[in-house]
């Protein structure tokens, strides 16, 4: 048999989503970042949004996700996100608007903007990537005016070579739980991308919460478990189990909060009248 008599429509099992540039990432091997920006361009192409969706890139590791995902991008200084957001959704609200966000980014920097504007019920989607370290800047936990909330206890970091100290450095933050608690959120999920099944799960979470976006009722929030190989020191493989061993007890993954499902009155700040 010969590749022209495989290579055919009704084989065809897997397209690459047109979304998807074809500039090579900067990710390293085993890096997560990578598998969600896949997921979101199959996600967009598939709901036919990609001339109405902005995405708000972070500053972090996926500083660079709008030369990788054809669509409007708009960045944002670090932690910021959710602000700038607001303003582009609140001007445009025919747009789908979405942030993406490190762990750093968004629970330790811009703490104060993501929690204002869930708390708000922006109609906006996020998505954040959580790695547990300051990857982009070499695998810190972080210096403490900059404390990286989601470090686990007794993880090894850069910055914390004999592990994460309870005394020194506080608790780690599970700000999805948190943020699973504002009024102002419609859907808020933790998933991960480690296996073929849980990158399924993971679209679905993602298509779910751009179907809320449009719909417009509010914040849906997707944290997404992930890896960094090249941070924690560990093959990609290692990577994935170190997750699974340490990272899932912590941050266990499912749905938080589905406020449609829980038959609780959604927060739709879209519907307020100018007065
Ligand atoms: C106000 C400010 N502080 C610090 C930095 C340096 N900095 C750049 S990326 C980064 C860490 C990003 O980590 P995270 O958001 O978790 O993304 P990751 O790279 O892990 O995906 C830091 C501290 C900066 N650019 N701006
Ligand atoms: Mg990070």
């Amino acid at each position: 048999m010969e590749v022209k008599d495989i290579i055919k429509d009704e084989n065809l099992v897997y397209s690459r989503p047109k979304l998807l540039t074809d500039k090579i990432t900067h990710y390293c091997p085993g890096c997560s970042h990578g598998v969600v920006h896949k997921l979101l361009a199959e996600v967009i192409e598939e709901m036919g949004i990609q001339e109405k969706t902005i995405g708000v890139s972070p500053v972090g590791c996926a500083v660079f996700a709008y030369n990788y995902i054809d669509i409007d991008w708009h960045e944002a200084a670090h932690g910021r996100a959710p602000a700038v957001a607001t303003g582009i959704s609140r001007v445009n609200p025919d747009k789908v608007v979405f942030t993406y966000q490190g762990d750093g980014d968004l629970a330790s920097i811009g703490t104060a903007e993501i929690m204002h504007a869930a708390n708000r019920g922006e109609n906006i989607v996020v998505v954040f990537i959580n790695n547990a370290i300051y990857g982009m800047t070499g695998g810190q936990m972080a210096p403490t005016t900059q404390m990286a909330p989601t470090t686990l206890l007794g993880q090894v970091t850069a910055t914390t070579p004999c592990g994460r100290d309870l005394a020194r450095n506080g608790y780690p933050l599970k700000i999805t739980e948190l943020i699973g608690q504002l009024p102002g959120t419609a859907y808020v999920t933790r998933q991960s991308v480690h296996t073929p099944a849980a990158v399924r799960k993971c679209r679905k979470a993602l298509k779910k919460s751009f179907e809320n976006a449009i719909a417009k009722k509010g914040t849906s929030f997707v944290e997404v478990v992930s890896t960094c190989s090249s941070g924690w020191r560990l093959s990609p493989v290692d990577a994935n189990k170190w997750m699974e061993e340490n990272m899932f007890p912590f941050y266990p993954v499912g749905d938080i909060k589905d406020a449609e499902k829980a038959g609780a009155e959604l927060f739709m700040q879209q519907n307020l009248k100018n007065c």
